[in-house]
């Protein structure tokens, strides 16, 4: 086993691999940038090392720096977390070199998942289904359009090395295509200095569902079940839950294999996922492997009850999966809200400050991965995720009550927060019924503003997930329900209790 282990990360994540290390019985070392210096994860960790200022590039992704700070503290091993350096090979290949252990995979499996076609070559050969399409970039508009004739419009161009919807477009018909063809291009090349641009067939209100696998370094591999996370804004996750209420038995056993089969054909070693677009009649296609640790990974922590950092620091320390495949049990529900910093009034944007006054919710069934505290001052540079709020119970019906009821404990002041939201996702009778398509979030939005929906604002939602990119953001007092806890589940509390309890907080 590792005997020191640092975390090139910061935030919530930083803290979720510090509990783990504690568990194993290693010290943790923080790295931090100049904003960073009292951050939740530098309070809680053994030692902690300043990396630089606080732009990521100059601090959480300087390579060379992080590699200092573990030479300067013995750390034996890195945990990346997720974002910043978790899925740069060139990252992954610098800790080897300098005999560090990195706790993901290869740099060699990673650059195989890197590139979308490249991955899509591998599953094509692997006999994994993909979403029908190239599994080569475009030469150029004739060719594009040769093929999107053959596959049928709609189509979709996404940027090879692209992920997160960036150099993605939506291509209704022929006509559309040259100029779209241009666009991606030019975005996927200033994103990521790559103008590589391939096509698929494009799917209608997809879901997105991915399946967590696990594998050790001598060819064990497992699936762990799936994580619904169709609920995004803008290609940003807000809500995910596990199981899917798309998902049947016997698809997630064909879907589990499928995944395991696809890690496989990547001589995947560690946690990775795998990523795939669901239709409305339930097929579904590999999209991309995460070659990390996701946020969303304490959903399946809690419906398998197997602690995923500790598993992904004893695989990278050679051992072997402690289960097989089939001593894997799936049990209750669990679901997972993203609690940003952003200003439900100014469309979610980013709202950066000092948490003045915190409440958090706990009791059964709560799980609370929080990386601030009452006093600290939320930066802006970075990443406005301030905690996830999981929540696990014995079924569907019963998580729901119990969100519910947590989010009525959880008071964030000083800051705007999405944490409203939750209730009205809660009350939505589509989330309710497990109607958890891409495009529920748009609903939703049209609905607060108008009180209902208008049929003619259904069409335009009807016409597809991209609604949801480019949602109007209206009146944002009527969306919030008004008032002055705006954006606050509390804002129905009784007025003794809102006195109360700030009172309590002061
Ligand atoms: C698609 C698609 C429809 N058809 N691919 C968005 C992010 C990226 N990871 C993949 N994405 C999509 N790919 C085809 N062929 C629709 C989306 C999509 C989406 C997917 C899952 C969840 C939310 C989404 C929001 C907009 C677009």
């Amino acid at each position: 086993m590792f005997k020191k282990i640092l975390i090139a990360n910061r935030g919530e994540i930083a803290v979720r691999v510090i509990r783990a290390c504690h568990e194993l019985g290693l010290p943790a070392v923080a790295v931090y940038s100049d904003v960073d210096r009292r951050a939740l994860h530098v309070l809680r960790a053994d030692e902690a090392y300043p990396i630089g200022p606080a732009p990521a590039s100059e601090s959480y992704l300087n390579l060379g720096r992080i590699l200092d700070a573990a030479r300067k503290s013995g750390a034996d091993a890195i945990h990346p977390g997720y974002g910043f350096l978790s899925e740069n090979p060139q990252f992954a290949r610098a800790c080897r070199e300098a005999g560090i252990g990195f706790i993901g995979p290869s740099p060699e499996a990673m650059e195989c998942m890197g590139s979308k076609t490249r991955a899509r070559q591998q599953m094509e050969k692997a006999g994994v289904p993909f979403v029908p399409g190239t599994a080569r970039g475009m030469g150029s508009v004739e060719e594009a359009q040769r093929v999107a004739a053959e596959l049928g419009y709609p189509i979709m161009l996404k940027a090879a090395s692209g992920g997160g919807g960036k150099g993605m477009r939506w291509v209704a018909n022929r006509s559309e295509l040259a100029s779209a063809f241009d666009q991606a291009r030019s975005e996927a090349l200033r994103a990521f200095g790559d103008d590589e641009v391939y096509l698929e067939k494009a799917i209608t209100n997809p879901r997105h569902v991915e399946m967590q696998i696990l594998a050790d370094e001598y060819g064990n591999t497992v699936y762990l079940g799936e994580r619904e996370c169709s609920l995004q804004r803008r290609h940003q996750k807000v809500l995910e839950e596990s199981p899917s209420p798309a998902v049947s038995a016997e698809m997630r056993q064909q879907m589990g294999e499928i995944a395991v089969k696809a890690a496989r054909a990547a001589n995947y070693a560690n946690a990775g996922t795998i990523e795939f677009l669901v239709d409305a009649n339930r097929g579904f296609y590999f999209l991309e492997m995460n070659t990390r640790l996701q946020v969303e990974h304490p959903v399946t922590e809690l419906v398998t009850g197997y602690d995923l950092v500790q598993l992904q620091i004893r695989i990278a320390a050679g051992e072997r999966l402690p289960f097989t495949q089939d001593q894997i049990r799936l049990r209750g529900h669990a679901i997972e809200c993203r609690i940003y910093a952003e200003d439900p009034e100014k469309d979610y944007f980013p709202s950066p400050g000092r948490i003045t006054d915190l409440a958090e919710p706990s009791g059964p069934g709560i799980r609370l991965d929080s990386g601030i505290y009452s006093g600290w001052n939320v930066p802006l540079e970075y990443d406005p995720l301030l905690a996830k709020l999981i929540v696990y119970g014995e079924d569907r019906t019963q998580t729901m009550a119990r969100l519910g009821r947590a989010l009525s404990e959880y008071f964030i002041a000083g800051v705007k927060t999405n944490l409203g939201l939750f209730r009205r996702i809660l009350d939505h009778q589509d989330f309710v019924s497990g109607k958890t398509d891409t495009g529920l979030l748009a609903r939703l939005t049209v609905e607060a503003q108008n009180g209902t929906s208008s049929d003619a604002q259904l069409a335009t939602i009807a016409a597809g997930v991209f609604t949801a990119l480019n949602a109007p953001s209206g009146n944002s007092a009527a969306r919030n329900g008004a008032g002055k806890d705006l954006g606050q589940p509390n804002s129905q509390a009784s007025p003794w209790k809102k006195v109360a309890r700030s009172e309590a907080l002061g």
